[in-house]
């Protein structure tokens, strides 16, 4: 890209996309609109999830009664979704990392703007109880104030009017290949969290470029300001964020899959899916550490963990695998585990080979009992939650 070449500006403004962004609420959004589909005996593919992601309600609604081929008005199947969703978004909660990133750039004094797909009249809705982090914003655009809904720049370029910024000058947080798309074509760098999995369905990443994306994170707690020129983030203990508040779970010890203590010769101790349903949906994948207790013992564990599908297996199913750093007499399948997360450490990776991934996880180990051992973090082990 020509830009690309141009010697990158400090960022001095940054513009954030709302839904799947700092909101956990692409969720809802598509699940009223596969359930509207399917009233007219429609199926919502990812294709189309790809369409509709990002943009403003009534362009996505357009899109998909043109790829569905439902014989209905945009506005009216809009009013169908605003029937389902306008009692839910309340119920929507901050994206992880989302509120620690807003807090920072807010103490360093760094202009935040919201440049949302929403229509106006439905911000309140979605920030009722949240006014705190409606005041760090100093401009908000909504979808129904600009000629054209994302993919175009429109709103990207007219809230940098706002905030009296130069694109050039300008960071924006986005989910969507809609939203990405807009910030690039804005003139503006873009930092893509996606909330989709498809990855060609986003611009390409080019690191250091002065327009265009970034980076691409598995999640807002792998974002490093100081990788972009600007202050760095100071809460770390011992490199990892913490987690706050600290997610408490708890479950049976079932079999997993059969290859931490032979292929890797580390245990991960596997909890019954159903106990950790709720918690596993509303954490990312990642590494984590934490403290753990198992069955009728008082002793509390050091403990590291994975969130995810492991990359390396391809698992198709999300799990939370702990491996407790204290050996064990004997196993302690059908016991009740308790975790305490306290600690996230990085995002899930691929690895070349099986010994990359057990160096990786004996240093993961390494960080989190170094981590534990700090006085914030070693108080957390005195957690009633963790008693038998
Ligand atoms: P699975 O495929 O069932 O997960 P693993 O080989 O990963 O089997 O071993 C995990 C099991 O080993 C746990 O369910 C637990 O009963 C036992 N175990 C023994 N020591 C540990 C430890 N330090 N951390 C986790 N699990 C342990
Ligand atoms: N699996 C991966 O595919 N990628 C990872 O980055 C990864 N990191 C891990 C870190 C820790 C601390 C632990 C305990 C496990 C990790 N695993 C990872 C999961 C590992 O593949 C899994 O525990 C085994 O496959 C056993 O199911
Ligand atoms: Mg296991």
């Amino acid at each position: 890209m020509e830009n690309s070449r141009e010697k990158a500006q400090p960022i001095s403004h940054v513009i954030w996309d709302l839904d799947g962004t700092i909101l956990d609420s692409e969720g809802m959004f598509l699940e009223a609109m596969v359930e509207i589909a399917s009233k007219y005996g429609k199926t919502l593919t990812p294709d189309i999830e790809g369409m509709i992601t990002g943009v403003r309600p009534l362009d996505a609604w357009a899109n998909i009664a043109k790829r569905l081929e439902i014989d209905e008005t945009p506005e009216a199947l809009y009013a169908q979704s605003e029937g389902l969703l306008s009692e839910r978004w309340k119920n929507s909660r901050l994206m992880p990392g989302a509120l620690r990133i807003l807090e920072h750039f807010k103490s360093c004094g760094i202009p935040q703007a919201l440049a949302t797909s929403t229509y106006r009249c439905n911000v309140p809705k979605k920030m009722i109880g949240r006014e705190s982090l409606m005041s760090m914003f100093q401009a908000t655009v909504c979808g129904d104030e600009v000629p054209n809904g994302k993919p175009s720049p429109d709103i990207f370029l007219s809230t940098a009017e706002k905030l009296g910024a130069d694109p050039k000058n300008c960071l924006v947080f986005e989910d969507a290949p809609a939203g990405a798309k807009a910030g690039v074509a804005a003139g503006m760098r873009v930092a893509v969290i996606p909330s989709l999995t498809d990855i060609e369905a986003y611009p390409p990443v080019e690191p250091g470029c002065s327009v265009g994306i970034l980076t691409r994170l598995a999640s807002l707690l792998d974002f490093k300001p100081s990788e972009f020129g600007m202050p760095p983030l100071t809460d770390f203990v011992c490199g990892s964020v913490p987690v706050t508040p600290t997610l408490c779970m708890k479950g049976t010890v079932v079999k997993g899959f059969g290859r931490g203590s032979k292929e890797l010769g580390i245990p991960t101790a596997n909890l019954d899916s159903k106990s950790i349903a709720a918690a596993l949906a509303k954490t990312v994948t990642g590494i984590y550490l934490g403290w753990a207790s198992v069955g009728s013992s008082t002793e509390v564990h050091k403990m590291v963990m994975s969130i995810g599908w492991n990359p390396f297996y391809k698992n198709e199913k999300k799990t939370a695998e702990p491996w407790l750093l204290h050996t064990f007499e004997e196993d302690f399948y059908g016991e009740e585990l308790r975790l305490a997360v306290c600690g996230y450490i990085r995002p899930e990776s691929n690895f070349n080979s099986l010994e990359d991934l057990i160096a990786r996880i004996h240093k993961d180990g390494d960080i989190a009992s170094e981590a534990l051992d700090q006085e914030s973090m070693n108080s957390l082990k005195d957690l009633p939650f963790l008693k038998p």
